[in-house]
């Protein structure tokens, strides 16, 4: 499975894709949906394939994990992935900020988690939810501490904040406007909203994000939103940058899941 993506070894490191040397491929929030995690690699691949380069980067813009139903599957597959190739790159959005404060013991953040997604997170990890749902904030870090891999807690940890690629930069929900890229505050790149997304001026780059969503592709002067809500739409979207170029990818798959989650998709 995905050969292309373990075959190319270390060629992508130290060059800046999007600098028009190469190509960027940039994926909206994932949200525990396996199989578009995995459908979505395949469309890679066979991009790849079809307009072939050695010098490719893959950022996934954060919350890869919460609401939909595989968010363990996602983590493992992408540690493992990430072991063989270099060509892969994680964001950290609010939902991994929120799995990790969990973790390391925040039991306020733990009942807020589990009340925005967490609890499906949870449950692809083995929780019982009858049980989950009467757990305090205190039994939940517990129960996380026994069922969750080290591993895959030291893998969400080292997830960047921000990557920047030539006339683009790549983060989870935003920028705060009219501050410098250096002195960003890391809630605002994992939970900006309107003030980002309301923003007309233009920023140090086109900003590509995911965080908010929206039905189609948002592209203005100075973003590019691609979260298409894919938990509840069963429409995951990514875009590939080369030189003056883009495109668009979508992994679709209208599992019955979608309809039974539509209704958090206002919650963080
Ligand atoms: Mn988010």
């Amino acid at each position: 499975m995905f050969s292309l993506l373990s075959k190319k070894g270390k060629a992508s490191e130290s060059r800046s894709p999007t600098g028009g040397l190469g190509r960027t491929y940039a994926v909206g929030d994932v949200h525990g949906r396996f199989d578009l995690f995995v459908g979505m690699l395949r469309l890679i691949e066979d991009d790849l394939a079809n307009r072939p380069t050695d010098i490719f980067k893959i950022i996934f813009l954060g919350d890869l994990i919460d609401r939909g139903p595989q968010s363990a599957d996602i983590i493992e597959l992408a540690e493992t992935l990430s072991r063989s190739t270099s060509h892969l790159q994680f964001l950290k959005g609010n939902h991994e900020e929120m799995f990790l404060h969990a973790f390391a013991g925040d039991e306020q953040a733990a009942g807020f988690f589990y009340s925005v997604g967490g609890r499906e997170t949870l449950m692809s990890y083995g929780l019982d939810c009858a049980e989950g749902d009467t757990m305090s904030g205190e039994q939940l870090v517990a129960w996380m501490k026994l069922h969750i891999p080290d591993s895959h807690i030291r893998f969400i940890s080292r997830f960047d904040d921000m990557v920047q690629s030539g006339d683009f930069i790549f983060v989870h929900a935003g920028i705060k406007p009219h501050v410098p890229l250096h002195r960003q505050a890391l809630s605002d790149l994992r939970w900006i909203r309107n003030e980002f997304l309301n923003c007309e001026t233009l920023h140090p780059g086109v900003i590509v994000h995911g965080h908010s969503i929206t039905q189609e592709v948002e592209e203005r002067p100075n973003r590019i939103g691609i979260d298409t809500g894919a938990y509840f739409s069963g429409r995951l979207t990514g875009i590939a940058i080369e030189g003056e170029d883009r495109w668009y990818l979508t992994a679709t798959n209208d599992a019955p899941v979608a309809t039974a989650l539509a209704e958090t998709a206002d919650t963080p």
